[in-house]
């Protein structure tokens, strides 16, 4: 079958959990809906050669490499998606930009607001030349996520008063869990507040249209030893304590906030929510009504409106399955359900889309940077105990 769209090349870096999802919304995306540009995936880069080979042909990428730098180079690429841990998504989104690739990054966008603000100017400096970028805060292609942003937007609960924002994990809540990478200060930033805050904090502002002014916070680690990870990757067990090694991340942080429309936001995000999987939940309550959401229920989306008489008004649930909620029309008939890969492939459409038309996708590199700023905010705050404005 030969496509009657241009070609966009693309070129993934990293290929563990997000290399998987984003290749699963690259395969998906032109097959599913219509694009601008064809997706071709090029070819994927790891820095262990025989493994980024296996991860090409299980991911369906026609190639592999082992050296990032030679891949943000290369002229057949016009797209580089990066997938790594943090530390190195600086080094290379800012060699791709200035090599005149767009540019797909993970979230949290960097491990410090310097790197965010170096990868914020090389996207501008790359802009002019119509180069473009966008952070991986998938969630908010969650169907039920984007009509509550719709509906917001509509005015159906009317002024904010309350934003409402938890992400809840557990899987280090034993003690015993092993010292990943996600909890090395070094590598992955900071830990909970990063990884999943960073989730919340831009659903909250996506969904309400606002942004965070400024924020009180504390941090915690509950855990501050962990035994190292094997060769293998698998937890060493009957560790001895020099087989234990410091966890350099918070565990869990909480923080409230104020919105620049004056809303009042209370902010959650822990690995130690025993039970809760992924467990994202935005509530906000307007003058007209309130909006829930909650990821563990990702196809419902609760709405209250205030306006109904009182013998009848409820929260209702609906059922965002519907051809006329957004992105569900190119899926299934009514009621059967999207999951949680099919948001990384309404980020690849959307970003497609926007080069196609020649716009910048949403968020850019400079909504990573203000979500970064408001995670750097929340960490010093809980160091100095007072509130933190975000700069502008
Ligand atoms: C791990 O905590 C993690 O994989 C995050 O890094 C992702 O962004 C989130 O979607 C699921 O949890």
């Amino acid at each position: 079958m030969t496509s009657q769209h241009p070609p966009l090349a693309v070129a993934m870096v990293g290929h563990a959990f997000m290399g998987a999802a984003h290749s699963q919304a690259w395969r998906s995306a032109p097959r599913f809906f219509d694009l601008p540009l064809d997706p071709v995936m090029a070819l994927v880069c790891g820095r262990d050669a025989g493994r980024a080979a296996d991860a090409a042909t299980r991911l369906g990428w026609a190639a592999s490499e082992s050296d990032w730098r030679r891949v943000v180079t290369r002229e057949d690429i016009d797209l580089v998606d990066i997938c790594t841990p943090g530390d190195s998504h600086a080094e290379i989104a800012v060699a791709a930009l200035e090599a005149g690739k767009h540019v797909l990054c993970e979230k949290p966008l960097a491990n410090t607001v310097a790197e965010a603000e170096e990868m914020a100017a090389a996207a501008e400096r790359a802009a002019a030349h119509g180069v473009r970028t966008m952070v991986g805060f998938t969630y908010r292609r969650v169907p039920a996520v984007a009509l509550a942003r719709q509906l917001v937007a509509a005015g159906r609960i009317g002024e904010l008063r309350h934003v409402r924002a938890q992400y809840l994990q557990d899987w280090i809540a034993d003690p015993e869990a092993p010292l990943t990478w996600r909890l090395d200060k070094e590598r992955a930033g900071s830990g909970a507040l990063g990884d999943i805050g960073a989730h919340v904090i831009d659903l909250a502002q996506h969904i309400a249209g606002d942004r965070i002014l400024e924020v009180s916070g504390q941090l915690d680690t509950f855990v501050k030893e962990r035994p190292l990870l094997a060769a293998g990757g698998v937890g060493l067990s009957g560790t001895a304590a020099a087989e234990r090694g410091p966890v350099t991340v918070d565990d869990a942080a909480a923080f409230v906030a104020r919105f620049a429309g004056g809303a009042l936001g209370v902010f959650e995000a822990t690995r130690f929510a025993t039970g809760r999987k992924n467990a994202i939940r935005v509530e906000l309550n307007g003058s007209r009504g309130s909006l829930a959401f909650d990821f563990e229920d990702m196809n419902v989306l609760t709405f209250y409106d205030a306006e109904e008489p009182a013998e009848t008004a409820g929260f209702r649930r609906i059922l965002v399955t519907e051809a006329a909620h957004p992105y569900v029309a190119a899926w299934w008939p009514p009621g059967h359900g999207l999951g949680y890969e099919h948001a990384f492939t309404h980020q690849v459409v959307d970003l497609v889309r926007a080069l196609g038309a020649g716009v910048d996708p949403d968020p850019t590199f400079a909504d990573g940077l203000q979500v970064q700023r408001v995670l750097a905010a929340v960490e010093t705050s809980s160091d100095t105990r007072r509130w933190q404005e975000i700069p502008a």
